[in-house]
């Protein structure tokens, strides 16, 4: 392979075509956006993820990286583009389905596509009929299998945001070709950086595989969510309890927290519901508490501000702290944040101060500009506010344990402070 074009420059197609390029494989980077275009092609990224703009810079530099917004003919094809939830939590291919009409007319016999979008079981084979709707000229595997001109797998990403270089070179990877010259073809593109073992099984079981990663860990997530509602009713310390369970040699409990966010665990689960809801209850049940938890927080902040307000405290002199907005830990992503949910919900009716602490971002949402949010040191914001809510476990938070005043009141989502040892 001499060229290969990647297709949506986002959080993990734009690390996989420098990973590509830092390889000396000429990569054409193909996104919808002039923003991500223009500033590829000057050496910056528009994400945060370490070590990224290093590779971007150096694979721009080099020759080896250029972005475009116009498909160009390759040899093979990496489609990395979002697969959202529709308002009522179906599967929105819309953007697959784009980038099949984008790279549908310069496909050339002997090419290889490979979907690595999360996606509903069927997908790929979904995508090898549009393409084939598109180039009648040109023979596909559900036509012609092993002998097809063009050659169609999936294959999943599974990195960390927040580790995605380390772990796209380190992980991995399952690998399912429509026919087995499709996967061998597959297999031997990401050996280019991939160091860990490449498995090859059906397209099917492939797509199947990313939804049960993230629908696992959906589910083991809602338990603990589930346990710390339990547990705050039955004036239990959840986290006690769950380090205790822990010490069982084959219990190994997740940390509750104030929601489940990120573009992905929140949202695969439900495609898996989506195509079979008479039996996946468990998923759905999963992700109905996890997308009740925040709600949950906010609940429990309101009545701590009714405390204050029975203590004698006018709501407008109430000033309340909120750690952490990401929506997980050490990152700066803002996608699909309970914690920006919970803060913007209590923002939204409460009468006196709200402050940020966020030491990842320099600057707040507009969501929290316009409601007169200010972003503000962890130290000036605790020795401010009267309610004080930890929302995110950031590394910075936690060896930071603050001295409170017996009037302070503090909800802490993540256990990092009021189960500190
Ligand atoms: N969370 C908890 N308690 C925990 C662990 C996580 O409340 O004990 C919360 C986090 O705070 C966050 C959410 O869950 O809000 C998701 O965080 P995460 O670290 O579990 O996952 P993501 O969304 O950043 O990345 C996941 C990963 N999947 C799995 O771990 C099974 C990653 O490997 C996938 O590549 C990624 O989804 C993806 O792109 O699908």
């Amino acid at each position: 392979m001499n060229t290969i074009s990647i297709v949506g420059l986002g959080y993990i197609g734009l690390p996989t075509a420098t990973l590509f390029a830092a390889r000396k494989i000429r990569v054409i980077g193909v996104d919808v956006s002039s923003h991500v275009v223009d500033t590829i092609n000057r050496g910056d990224i528009h994400i945060v993820e370490p070590e990224l703009d290093i590779l971007v810079q150096a694979a721009v530099s080099a020759g080896y990286l250029r972005a475009t917004m116009q498909a160009e003919p390759a040899d093979a094809f990496v489609i990395a583009v979002p697969t959202p939830l529709t308002a009522d939590q179906k599967p929105d291919l819309s953007c697959i389905q784009a980038a099949a009409m984008s790279i549908g007319p310069v496909l050339r016999s002997g090419n290889l596509v490979i979907l690595e979008s999360t996606s509903p079981v069927g997908t790929t084979e979904q995508l090898a009929s549009w393409l084939a709707e598109i180039r009648t000229d040109l023979t596909f595997p559900h036509q012609a299998g092993d002998g097809s001109d063009i050659r169609i797998a999936y294959c999943p990403e599974r990195v960390l945001p927040g580790r995605i270089v380390h772990e796209l070179v380190m992980n991995d990877r399952v690998i399912g070709g429509m026919t087995p010259n499709c996967s061998e073809a597959a297999v031997s593109l990401y050996k280019s950086f991939v160091q860990g073992e490449c498995f090859v099984t059906t397209v099917r079981i492939a797509e199947m595989c990313k939804l049960t990663e993230n629908s696992f860990r959906d589910v083991n997530i809602a338990f603990a969510n589930e346990l710390s509602m339990i547990c705050d009713e039955q004036g239990i310390n959840v986290w006690e309890l769950i380090r205790l369970a822990n010490r069982h040699p084959r219990v190994n409990i997740l940390q509750p927290g104030c929601g489940v966010g990120g573009h992905c665990i929140a949202v695969d689960p439900w495609f898996i519901v989506d195509s079979a809801p008479t039996q996946a209850k468990l998923i759905r049940a999963a992700r109905e508490v996890n997308d009740a938890k925040p709600e949950w927080v906010v609940r429990q902040i309101e009545e701590a501000i009714e405390g204050l307000i029975r203590s004698g405290m006018a709501a407008k002199d109430i000033c309340i702290a909120f750690l952490g907005i990401a929506y997980k830990a050490n990152i700066d992503d803002l996608r699909e944040s309970p914690a920006l949910a919970v803060v913007e919900a209590v923002t939204a009716h409460h009468k006196g101060r709200v402050v940020v602490v966020e030491p990842n971002r320099e600057a707040l949402p507009d969501s929290l500009v316009r409601a007169e949010v200010f972003l503000m040191n962890l130290e000036e914001a605790v020795s401010r506010a009267h309610l004080i809510i930890l929302l995110v476990d950031h590394a910075a938070f936690k060896g930071a344990l603050p001295k409170l005043s017996s009037k302070q009141v503090l909800i802490d989502t993540r256990g990092i402070w009021s189960n500190a040892k």
